[in-house]
């Protein structure tokens, strides 16, 4: 069952020419949780896939540098060939060769030859240098989200995006010595566009007991900039392939999107968005003028944010094994959430709470009702 885990206070930090300036927030009471019963998801992936992005299994990337393979980013990873004043650390972020790391079922199963391999051993304070996904093909958030940057010269939307009220995102993963705990551990997956914006955070690490999933927000009102931690999950086998899905929907309005996180088919937990963020405290106001960034990706980041009172040293040990990631998968796509909203031929374009397209209106129709009764 999750639990409410910890609550900690950190500071914003605007990357600015290479340089990092921060700044502490202020401090709020911790917010309770909400406490969910695990739930069986389907797994129906036929052919009613949500997932029009497909999804990247690294097969036929070259080994090595990810930056600029199959629209991935990664101009801190290594050997990306970036200028160094484009980055702020060279990471261990790499394609691997699974031969000696991944356990035989594991590779049949879902990893293959290669996969995304990360590991910690180097951190830093930056984001736009970590490593992105794939872009999905359109972008999610509220009414107003932002895809360009805040001069407005860079589009970080693909061409002939529309946006759109869900982003969900899919991947596995597997500890790169998966018979051995890997002290310190830990990686951070964010909905994302391409720079320093995120919308919400997932930090899956290696603890004692097994692999851990850690899931903060910034939802509370009072303290817009803090961060809230809530443990999702602990004790998961490391020799296995662990499957971890977020779903973030977007609804107009302050302090209301609902970011819901499942591991290995079950959801885990629910919570808010960061929009909260971006829409209420002074730092994150002055990115957007209160709107909030779109998503359509996922950033992967090895973080240091101790100066700023959260974890996130670099665990040297870590350096050419961390975790190995497969089959990542992106999809913005909106959900029916009134009748109305089905009219006019556009429940073509709608979809239902699990993803899946309508067959007609009426369908559209009432799948919208069945979500406003059980939202
Ligand atoms: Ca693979
Ligand atoms: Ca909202």
């Amino acid at each position: 069952m999750p639990s409410h885990l910890l609550y900690v206070r950190v500071g914003s930090c605007v990357l600015l020419l290479g340089t990092l300036a921060c700044r502490r927030d202020t401090t709020a009471p911790a917010r309770e949780h909400v406490a969910l019963a695990p739930v069986a998801m389907s797994h129906d992936e036929g052919e009613r896939s949500p997932s029009p992005a497909g999804t990247v299994t690294f097969e036929s990337f070259a080994l090595g540098a990810i930056h600029g393979q199959q629209d991935w980013q990664s101009t801190g990873g290594e050997g990306s060939g970036a200028a160094p004043e484009s980055r702020c650390a060279v990471y261990d972020h790499v394609i691997a060769d699974n031969a000696t790391m991944v356990p035989t079922a594991a590779r049949e199963a879902v990893f293959g030859r290669r996969s995304l391999r990360i590991s910690n051993a180097v951190t830093s304070g930056c984001y736009s240098d970590q490593t992105f996904s794939q872009r999905a093909a359109d972008v999610a958030g509220e009414s107003g989200a932002i895809s360009r940057s805040r001069d407005g010269a860079t589009d970080y939307a693909v061409t002939g995006a529309r946006l759109r009220n869900r982003f969900e995102a899919e991947w596995t993963l597997i500890s790169a010595q998966p018979s051995a705990w890997q002290p310190g551990l830990e990686l951070v997956v964010s909905p994302a566009r391409g720079d320093d914006h995120r919308m919400s955070w997932v930090q899956v690490a290696d603890w004692s007991d097994g692999l851990a999933v850690v899931f903060a927000e910034r939802s509370d009102p009072a303290a817009p900039g803090a961060i809230e931690r809530s443990l999702v999950v602990r004790g998961l086998d490391r020799r296995r392939a662990h499957v971890i899905r977020l779903t973030m929907d977007f609804v107009d309005g302050a302090h209301n999107d609902v970011v819901r996180v499942q591991v290995d088919g079950v959801l885990r937990h629910a919570g808010g968005s960061w929009e909260t963020y971006y829409q209420d405290d002074v730092n994150g106001r002055a990115n957007f003028s209160g709107a909030t960034p779109a998503v359509n990706r996922l950033m992967f980041r090895t973080g240091s944010d101790a100066h700023r009172g959260v974890p996130g040293d670099p665990a040297p040990a870590t350096r050419g094994f961390g975790f190995l990631i497969d089959a990542v998968r992106v999809s913005a796509y909106s959900v029916a959430r009134s009748a109305d909203a089905c009219r006019d031929g556009a429940w073509r374009e709608l979809r239902d709470d699990a993803g899946h397209a309508f067959r007609h209106q009426g369908d559209c129709v009432r799948g919208a009702q069945r979500l406003r009764r059980d939202p």
